[in-house]
């Protein structure tokens, strides 16, 4: 195996630390927790991402979930430049807009009224101040480990970066804020029920990832869902469930089609941009009225339901409403990409876990059953980091920290999943040897 050559992306990042906080503009993509400095990336097609310095990796990164299709998919990309040549913003509304409110409406039937927003963070803090004007009460309760935007009402136990970075509650949050978030553990009724009980007529919503992707997968358990909706409505709060991972991805009509459940409001973020900056949240009809100019609740944005963002949205949404099938390739792929990982840890007498909803997964190194922010933080970072940068050197690009998703697109085909396989045993086995060479603590 060759050694990677990154000096191009070494040397822009010398520069950009100058200028950019991290050198970087969103954290966890400065590799920092995994002991080796980001690669700058030059361009990505299909199921493949290429540094600056010409490597070519099997990306699972996808941004982050957008690019369900794989990276510019000529549909998408000519529906972008199709809409640039009739102009790029206009503050004022398009057909398209109503197009996209319809689709959105068909393939998720919860989502009565949408409002497009430019973020899943916009996304998610809209619609906490609408569930908070709807039911007259502030506090909310979310999830250890769970990761709704950098809202200040959200960075409390948070996952993803904040996780990743040590800093689960961020300074610069107002404790008068923090302090009407409350925080129930993934998969445990209990923890929620007590906070409804401790808090009684204060709660607004309950908001949740219904499959984690923030704190690597997480999977709901049972009816955890479905009892959350029932605990929400029985004390005059609503539910929020964030698909900003989600939506579209696990299904067509999101996790809230395969869970059979009907939210009142869901937030979106990602895949309905087609992988420009978009969000959206939208539910039910007498709830969202409350939205201005209908109603008082106060939210608005010069680039909401910009042109070009539409366009690439709708394209990619249509694409996966007229064919439903690239869910069960998906799913197969998935499956197994599984399969074989499964195998090399057993082969390789390695308790690791390996979490998985279709065309999401994380790997963690712990062998504890990961199914709440708990478990998830027993994992072995340190052994996370090695074998991050092991699978870099044999071509598959991952999300940098254990405490993300990873996410494969309908442009992977089987090969790349059976070499994805292969590159897993032999960087499993190097950490292996590399952990016993330098006598780091073992914990497997
Ligand atoms: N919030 C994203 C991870 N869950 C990271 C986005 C980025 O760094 O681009």
């Amino acid at each position: 195996m060759k050694q990677l050559k990154t000096n191009r992306s070494s040397n822009l990042y010398f520069e950009s630390k100058k200028y950019l906080p991290g050198g970087v503009n969103s954290p966890v993509r400065a590799f920092k927790s995994v002991g080796r400095d980001p690669l700058f990336i030059a361009k990505a097609k299909g199921q493949y991402i290429f540094d600056v310095d010409g490597n070519r990796y099997i990306d699972y990164v996808g941004s982050w979930g957008p690019m369900i299709l794989g990276h510019a998919h000529p549909q998408v990309v000519s529906a972008i430049k199709r809409a640039a040549s009739d102009g790029t913003s206009f503050g004022a509304p398009t057909e398209r807009e109503v197009e996209m409110a319809k689709l959105v409406r068909k393939m998720m039937p919860s989502v009565e009224v949408v409002r497009m927003v430019n973020s899943g963070t916009e996304a998610t803090m809209s619609a906490v101040r609408l569930a908070r004007a709807f039911t007259g009460k502030e506090k909310i309760v979310k999830f250890a480990g769970c990761y709704h935007g950098h809202f200040d009402s959200f960075l409390i136990k948070a996952g993803s970066g904040a996780t990743t970075f040590g800093t689960p509650d961020s300074p610069g949050v107002p404790k008068t804020l923090a302090a009407r978030t409350l925080v129930a553990e993934f998969n445990d009724l209990a923890s929620v029920e007590k906070l409804f009980v401790d808090n009684p007529g204060e709660i607004a919503a309950i908001i949740t990832e219904p499959v984690v992707g923030n704190m690597g997968v997480v999977i709901p358990r049972g009816n955890f869902l479905e009892r959350l909706l029932e605990i929400a409505h029985a004390n005059g709060a609503l539910l929020i469930l964030d698909e900003v991972m989600t939506g579209f991805r696990l299904a067509c009509g999101g996790a809230q089609q395969i869970y059979e459940l009907k939210p009142d409001l869901t937030t979106f973020g990602k895949i309905i941009g087609g992988g420009l900056p978009v969000g959206a949240y939208g539910g039910r009809e007498e709830i969202m009225r409350m939205i201005s100019p209908d109603g008082p609740v106060y939210q608005a944005g010069t680039l909401s339901g910009n042109p070009l963002a539409m366009a690439a949205g709708l394209a990619q949404l249509r694409m996966l409403d007229r064919q439903k099938s690239l869910y069960t390739k998906l799913e197969k792929l998935g499956a197994r990409l599984e399969k074989g990982i499964l195998r090399n840890l057993n082969k390789l007498g390695l308790g690791y876990q390996l979490n998985r909803a279709g065309s999401m997964f994380t790997l963690f190194f712990t062998p504890e059953n990961v199914v709440d922010f708990t478990a998830a933080l027993t994992s072995d970072t340190k052994k996370f980091g090695l074998y991050f940068s092991e699978m870099l050197k044999r071509g598959i690009y991952l999300p940098p920290s254990q405490f993300e998703a990873a996410f494969i697109s309908a442009a992977h085909t089987p090969a790349d999943i059976d070499r994805t396989i292969s590159a897993n045993y032999e960087a499993l086995d190097a950490v292996g040897r590399k952990v016993t060479r330098s006598n780091l603590k073992v914990s497997i």
